[in-house]
C-alpha cells in the first residue's frame, strides 16, 4: 500500500530521475520527502516554484531526468518558465507534477491546471490509483523524451493522500533502471535560447508536436476503454457511456460496475478519434470530470453531445454519492445533521505559539493588518482577528504598499505587513526590494518560527538546515536589509517571547518613516520537539539566540 504521493517518487525512482525538486504545498509535499530518502537522486526544496521548475529545466538538458513538484496555485508561480520551457523542449525526461486540491483543504483557491496543460501546450497525465501514479511517471518520462517536451503528471488531494495497492516488486525489491540518455550539455541555442528569431520557429515545432501527440493518443497505453459486459456488435449502441479520468473514474466504478467507460490517462491532448469512437457507440455519454468542464467543452466543440456540468457539480470534489445522483443511479446527497450538538472548533495558533504575542499587540495597536499564507493565517481568526487580507505568497509586503499609496492619511502608518520565514525566502524579499526601490512607507513583519511549519517541517533559507536536515547557511535577515538600503535604526530583531520588546518594537517601529523590517523569531514548538528527538535543539536554540543578540537595534541584549 503506497499513497499517489508515495507512489510518484517511486516511480520516479525506478525511472533513474537524477534530480527531484520543488517547493512545498499540500498536496505534494510528500513526493520530494519521500524521494529525498533516497541517497541516487539529488533533491532540494527549492526557494520557490519558479526557481524549482528552472533546476529542472537545466538539469534536463544537461541530461538527467528531472521531477518538479508544486501544488497547483505553485504552476501560477512556475508559469513563467513553464509556457516557454515547452518551446525549449527537453534533453532528458522533465515531469511536472502539479497536485490541485478540489474542494480547498488547505489551498486559498480552487483551480484546475488541466487548464494549465492546454495553455502551455504540454502533455499531461492524470492516474486513477497509486499504481498509476506510479506508472504515468515512468510513462511521463518516456513521454517526454519521446516528443522532446515536458509533460505534466496532475495529481489531487484524494489521489495524492489516499493508499492503494501497488503491483509487488520482483524477487529482490524494486529495480531503479538505466537512464536512457547520457548526462552532458549539448550546446544548440537555435533550440534553447528563445529570442523572438528561434522562438518564432520553436512555435511551429510546439505545434507539430500536439498535432503529432493528438495523433498518438488515439492508441497512447495512459488511454483505455471498458467495455464490462463486451462491447455493442456493429450498428448497435450501448444505452450509456462515460467519459472520466483520474480519481472520478474510480467512483465511476464505485457506483456501477457494468457501465462503459472511457477512462482518460493522457488528459492533454486528447484524441478526437478515440473519444468519437466511444461517443458513437453509446446512446447517451456523460463526462464526469471534477472542477472545470474541460473534457466536455473539448467534446462539445467537436459537436459531440454529452451531459457534463448539468448533471455534475463544476465547484467541490465529487464523492462516489454525487457522481451517483448526476447518474441519476441515487439521490443527491443529503447534508447529514449529526445526532447530537458539536461544539464548533476553530482553527488557531497551536497554543503556546510564539507568534501569538504579535498578534495580539498588532490588535491592541489597531493596525490594518497585510497578512500572508502559512500558520499565522490563522491570526485573522479568533481571538485575535488580527489580518485583514490575504491574496497569495508574498502578497503582505507588496499589498501593503499599494495600501499606503492610496490610504487617507489617518490610515498610513498603521499598517503593518506580517509574513513567516519560508514565505519571505519564497517571494516576500522581491517585495521588500520594490518598497525600497520605490522609497515607500512600510512597516513589514518578519514572523519566523525557524521552519515552513504549515506543511510539515519543511528547511527553508532562512532556517539554517536544507533538505534531509543537513545543515546550511541561513539568511542574515539585518545584513540583507542593509544590503537593501534599509538604515539600522529601521531594523528591528525581538525574540518571540520578550513581550514588551515586541511591543515596544512595533510602536517604535510604527512611528518611523521609510521602510521598516522587524523580525520576529521564536522556534516552533513542534519543530522544537523534532528538534529536541534529533538532539539537535540545543544547537538551533543557540543560533537563534545568536541572531537576535548580535543585532545591534530592537531586540533583547
Ligand atoms: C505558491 C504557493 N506555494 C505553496 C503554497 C503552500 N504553502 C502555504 S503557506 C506555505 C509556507 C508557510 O511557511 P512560513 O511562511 O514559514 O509560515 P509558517 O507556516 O511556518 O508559519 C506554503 C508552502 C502556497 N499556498 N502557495
Amino acid at each position: 500500500m503506497l499513497s499517489g504521493n508515495e507512489a510518484v517518487a517511486l516511480g520516479a525512482w525506478e525511472a533513474a530521475v537524477a534530480v527531484g525538486c520543488g517547493y512545498p504545498g499540500t498536496p505534494s509535499t510528500e513526493i520530494l520527502e519521500a524521494l529525498a530518502t533516497q541517497p541516487e537522486v539529488y533533491t532540494e526544496w527549492s526557494v520557490n516554484e519558479k526557481v524549482a521548475l528552472e533546476v529542472g529545466v537545466g538539469a534536463s538538458l544537461a541530461g538527467g531526468r528531472a521531477l518538479v513538484t508544486m501544488k497547483h496555485v505553485g504552476v501560477n508561480v512556475a508559469a513563467d518558465p513553464l509556457f516557454t520551457a515547452s518551446y525549449l523542449g527537453v534533453r532528458a525526461g522533465l515531469v511536472v507534477i502539479t497536485a490541485d486540491d478540489p474542494e480547498m483543504h488547505s489551498s486559498q483557491n480552487e483551480q484546475d491546471n488541466r487548464n494549465y496543460a492546454i495553455a502551455a501546450k504540454v502533455p499531461m497525465l492524470e492516474p486513477s490509483d497509486s499504481e498509476e501514479a506510479r506508472q504515468f511517471t515512468k510513462l511521463a518520462f518516456e513521454l517526454s523524451e519521446a516528443y522532446d517536451t515536458p509533460v505534466f503528471l496532475r495529481m489531487t488531494t484524494r489521489l495524492s493522500h489516499s493508499k492503494s495497492l501497488i503491483a509487488p516488486f520482483p524477487d529482490g525489491g524494486p529495480v531503479r533502471g538505466e537512464a536512457p540518455i547520457k548526462p552532458g550539455f549539448v550546446s544548440d541555442p537555435g533550440k534553447y535560447v528563445m529570442i523572438p528569431g528561434n522562438a518564432r520557429k520553436r512555435r511551429l515545432v510546439v505545434e507539430q508536436r500536439m498535432q503529432r501527440l493528438t495523433a498518438d493518443a488515439a492508441t497512447h497505453p495512459a488511454n483505455r476503454i471498458e467495455w464490462p459486459t463486451g462491447e455493442p456488435d456493429a450498428g448497435a449502441k450501448a444505452p450509456v457511456g462515460i467519459i472520466t479520468s483520474g480519481i472520478p473514474y474510480t467512483y465511476v466504478r464505485e457506483v456501477d460496475e457494468d457501465v462503459p467507460v472511457l477512462k482518460l490517462g493522457l488528459v492533454h491532448p486528447l484524441s478526437p478519434e478515440l473519444i468519437k469512437g466511444f461517443a458513437e457507440k453509446v446512446e447517451t455519454l456523460y463526462v464526469v470530470e471534477e472542477l472545470d468542464a474541460v473534457i466536455e467543452t473539448q467534446l462539445k466543440a467537436w459537436g459531440i453531445a454529452c451531459i457534463g456540468k448539468d448533471a455534475f457539480p463544476a465547484i467541490g470534489e465529487f464523492t462516489p454519492a454525487i457522481v451517483a445522483a448526476g447518474l441519476g443511479l441515487g439521490e443527491a446527497p443529503a447534508v447529514v445533521e449529526p445526532s447530537f450538538a458539536v461544539p464548533p472548533r476553530w482553527p488557531g495558533l497551536c497554543a503556546g505559539c510564539p507568534h501569538d504575542h504579535v498578534f495580539n499587540e498588532l490588535r491592541r495597536l489597531g493596525m490594518i493588518v497585510s497578512g500572508d499564507i502559512g500558520c499565522y493565517s490563522l491570526g485573522v481568526l479568533p481571538p485575535y482577528n488580527a489580518m485583514d487580507t490575504l491574496l497569495d505568497m508574498g502578497a503582505s509586503i507588496t499589498m501593503a504598499q499599494g495600501m499606503d499609496i492610496v490610504a487617507p492619511a489617518e490610515q498610513r502608518g498603521k499598517i503593518a505587513a506580517v509574513i513567516g520565514d519560508s514565505t519571505f525566502a519564497h517571494s516576500g524579499i522581491t517585495g521588500l526590494l520594490n518598497a525600497v526601490w520605490n522609497k515607500r512607507d512600510g512597516l513589514y513583519i518578519v514572523l519566523d518560527n525557524g521552519t515552513t511549519a504549515m506543511t510539515g517541517m519543511q528547511p527553508n533559507p532562512m532556517s539554517g538546515e536544507r533538505m534531509g536536515r543537513e545543515d546550511s547557511f541561513s539568511v542574515d535577515y539585518e545584513l540583507l536589509a542593509r544590503s537593501f538600503g534599509i538604515p539600522a535604526e529601521n531594523i528591528g530583531m525581538v525574540d518571540a517571547y520578550d513581550i514588551g520588546g515586541i511591543s515596544n518594537a512595533i510602536e517604535t517601529l510604527a512611528e518611523r518613516h521609510g521602510v521598516r523590517l522587524l523580525v520576529v523569531l521564536g522556534l516552533c514548538l513542534i519543530e522544537g520537539q523534532k528538534l529536541k528527538r534529533l538532539d539537535k535543539l540545543d544547537d538551533k536554540k543557540s543560533a537563534r539566540r545568536e541572531l537576535i543578540y548580535l543585532n545591534p537595534v530592537g531586540g533583547k541584549k
